[in-house]
């Protein structure tokens, strides 16, 4: 697992660590094949296009792959440029990392990488003097700030064609530089002479820069989990989602963007990283007007909460303008999803009718259109007239018959026990039931659950104190339905 810091707040042992393992592979001639992959590679392949991120993504972790080896520590990661405090006075240009400046004709002379420490080569592998820096000197005197992140961040999509240097809206684009406040290319631009040309790996600072740019895509793909890699199909070839990219060896993973889209499959942690909002559910009240809500920011995802307090027909539904889709969860788990519905309402509201027991719900609503925004109304009504009573069992009375008639559909029977004892609750017939116990004197404690009992009926046998109990039955199979009958007996 390779942990990626902010440079500015390392160690002076992770900073010797770093800049050791660095020399290491500069002395095994290792690092100045990388120059020479970032060189010689075709400038289409690389840059001003869909695989600028994901091929330095896994430029960046085969360096880092070769870190580790040198280095004996699998954890190393390579630090970010975190450029809104990466100014020429960050603790990263110190003589413990990576050197400063370079004087007054760009030579580097402090730091390890200064003259006569470290050389650089051209893109034919030829020496080719000192690292040459001029901070700030070559038309970009500043770096990125947080908020022109920030609004890089918002951009949606992924990229759009003609998936170049002139594509917009793209959040690639925006990313690489060549179009919004220019993030990536600020960075070689600000640090100036070794950092301009195609052979700009041969300042270290470039792995640098390129684990920030990576960071941003990271936590943009975090932020809008529906917005894919693009071009899937259609674009030049070594750009669509599944071609190989251009100057890429086999290695420990894939060459095709669609093998390094996931860093945490990956194994890279980056430190820095906000949590992602959770949205907290808002409670809405069964039958009262419904809650105004937008989706302010594009693929947001809004959370509502409401209680079911007996079993009945219910009806969930937005109004309003927006095209919404909408998730049902529940009951009492905000994970367990129930069904989903976009244009079952009005114009292109969403809605769902169907029966509820007692319990808690979740709705999630989106838009549809992942890349809009609007706003709308939610509302929860119940259908019934008046509360529908719970079928009761009589213990050791008849059987009830019923069947599951649709996908998901769970039923819910309630019994009586007086007298403490051993009792038996259980569906017979040909479906394949899954019953769970709950009780006493509440539908939300589950204190047992059977699948297969007998045959593929579910069967609870257990002691049971006096209370009211209830037996949820569902299907085994989320999208099965069938008749069975259920019975409860003592002993
Ligand atoms: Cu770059």
């Amino acid at each position: 697992m390779a942990i990626r810091k902010d440079a500015n707040t390392l160690t002076s042992a992770e900073r010797a660590e770093f800049v050791a393992a660095i020399q290491a592979l500069k002395a095994e001639g290792i690092y100045d094949q990388f120059v020479l992959r970032h060189a010689n590679a075709s400038m289409g392949d690389i840059h001003r296009c869909s695989a600028f991120l994901p091929w330095h993504r896994r430029f960046i972790f085969d360096l880092e792959l070769e870190l580790q080896r040198v280095s004996g520590n699998p954890n190393l990661g390579i630090p970010y440029w975190n450029w809104p405090s990466g100014g020429a006075n960050a603790s990263m240009w110190n003589d413990d990392l990576l050197g400063g400046n370079g004087d007054a004709g760009g030579v580097v002379r402090t730091g390890p990488f200064r003259a006569g420490q470290w050389t650089v080569i051209n893109s034919s592998g030829l020496p080719a003097g000192p690292l040459m820096r001029e901070f700030g000197q070559n038309g970009l005197p500043t770096l990125p700030t947080q908020a022109e992140i920030n609004q890089v961040m918002a951009i949606m999509p992924y990229d759009v064609p003609p998936w170049n240097m002139n594509s917009n809206p793209s959040f690639r684009n925006q990313l690489e530089g060549w179009i919004g406040p220019n993030l990536h290319n600020r960075g070689h631009v600000w640090v100036g002479g070794s950092m301009l040309p195609m052979t700009s790996p041969n300042d270290p600072v470039f792995f640098m820069n390129h684990c920030m740019v990576d960071k941003i895509w990271h936590e943009w793909q975090l932020r809008f989990p529906n917005q894919g890699y693009l071009p899937a199909n259609g674009g030049p070839f070594g750009q669509n989602l599944t071609d190989p990219m251009g100057s890429t060896p086999s290695g420990q993973i894939g060459a095709r963007p669609i093998d390094v889209l996931d860093s945490t499959a990956l194994g890279i942690v980056y430190d820095g990283i906000a949590p992602q909002p959770q949205p907290q559910p808002l409670l809405i009240v069964v039958g009262a007007n419904p809650t105004q809500a937008d989706i302010s920011t594009p693929g947001e995802t809004d959370v509502f909460r409401f209680d079911i307090p007996t079993f009945g027909p219910h009806t969930m539904f937005t109004t309003g303008p927006s095209d919404t889709f909408m998730t049902l969860f529940g009951p009492n788990d905000p994970n367990v999803e129930v069904t989903s519905d976009d244009d079952a309402g009005e114009n292109f509201n969403s809605q769902i009718t169907r029966n509820l027991s007692a319990g808690t719900y979740y709705l999630r609503i989106r838009l549809y259109t992942p890349n809009s925004t609007g706003n709308y109304a939610v509302g929860v009504r119940s259908d019934g007239t008046g509360p529908s009573p719970i079928p009761e069992l009589i213990v050791d009375g008849v059987s009830i018959n019923a069947a599951i008639s649709a996908a998901n559909e769970s039923d819910v029977y309630r019994f009586n026990i007086t007298t403490e004892n051993i009792y038996t609750i259980e569906t017979s017939g040909t479906t394949d039931t899954f019953m769970t116990l709950h009780g006493p004197n509440s539908q939300i404690p589950e204190i047992d659950r059977n699948d297969d009992g007998v045959a593929l009926n579910a069967r609870i046998r257990r002691q049971l104190s006096p209370g009211e109990y209830f037996a949820r039955v569902r299907h085994y199979s989320p999208i099965g339905t069938g008749s069975y009958s259920i019975r409860v007996s003592q002993g």
